[in-house]
């Protein structure tokens, strides 16, 4: 069954981006259970940020899981990627995500690799960087499978990295690794800016697609701006998609706003 969630940035350094609520995970708990959201997904500045305990306590008491668990801070906090030009760099980068695979993993929720991939330049050709990133998710991979939870690798739009843009290019990468534990995540921002027809793209990924971002043409939340998402469900039940369809979006005019937006386009398609 295809479930709803949310956003919420613990990152202060990245006030201004794409998520929903800012305020802490007991306020994002207690809106998002208000509002019916099925889970939460967290973008935590550090591994050991969340007080596992008092998270615990509060996904209980709101009937909330974790969808996932983002990995960017490492790059918004620490520079690290996975292709960067320097090997020990690179090593910091995996073992940076390691340990969110491993805060992630208590709760059953996947880590996603986004912004943490980096990109090519300088001394680092394409096929240079695009082979560390293979490797890198080989073991990244295989780390999160000893721990029972799936990686998740997300093409993003070519302002925001030069590697992989798209659904089916990332499908191709993912399915010539030898860790079969991989997923894509389709970002539907970066989509409508990368891809000819999203649900085509949605059918290239097919199986292997592991998590939505759930958002409008502009980033804002759905139904403020100009996607079409009856093609783009279509596709999603048609691949059997059973992953989350997670609120990444500008909390705009306001987290609250953007949060109702967001669960009322689900309800929409999604009645239960
Ligand atoms: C970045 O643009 C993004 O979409 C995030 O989900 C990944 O860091
Ligand atoms: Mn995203």
């Amino acid at each position: 069954m295809i479930g709803s969630a949310v956003t919420v940035s613990l990152v202060e350094e990245a006030r201004g981006g794409p998520f929903v609520f800012w305020d802490g995970l007991a306020d994002a708990c207690q809106r998002a259970s208000m509002l019916g959201f099925d889970a939460i997904e967290i973008f935590a500045p550090s591994p050991d940020a969340v007080d596992r305990e008092e998270l615990a306590g509060l996904l209980e008491q709101h009937g909330l899981q974790v969808a996932a668990v983002g990995t960017g801070a490492g790059m918004v906090k620490h520079g690290l990627s996975l292709t960067d030009a320097n090997e020990q760099r690179r090593r910091q980068a995996i073992d940076f995500i390691d340990r969110i695979i491993d805060f992630g993993a208590q709760f059953q929720a996947p880590a996603i690799i986004g912004s943490m991939q980096g990109r090519w330049g300088g001394s680092v050709s394409r096929e240079t960087a695009l082979n560390w990133l293979g490797e890198a998710l080989e073991l990244l991979g295989q780390h999160a499978a000893a721990r029972g939870v799936r990686l998740i690798y997300e093409p993003l739009n070519r302002y925001e990295t030069n590697l992989i843009n798209d659904i089916p290019t990332a499908a191709d990468f993912v399915s010539n690794l030898s860790t079969d534990n991989v997923r894509i995540l389709a970002d539907l921002f970066h989509m409508n800016i990368e891809e000819a027809d999203l649900a085509e793209a949605i059918h290239a990924g097919g199986e292997l697609i592991g998590h939505v971002h759930f958002v409008d043409s502009n980033r804002r939340a759905t139904g403020l701006g100009h996607m079409e998402y009856a093609p783009i469900v279509a596709a999603l039940k048609e691949i059997n998609y059973d992953g989350y369809l997670s609120a990444e979006a500008f909390p705009l005019p306001d987290s609250m706003t953007a949060a109702e937006m967001t669960i009322d386009m689900f309800k929409q398609y999604f009645e239960r």
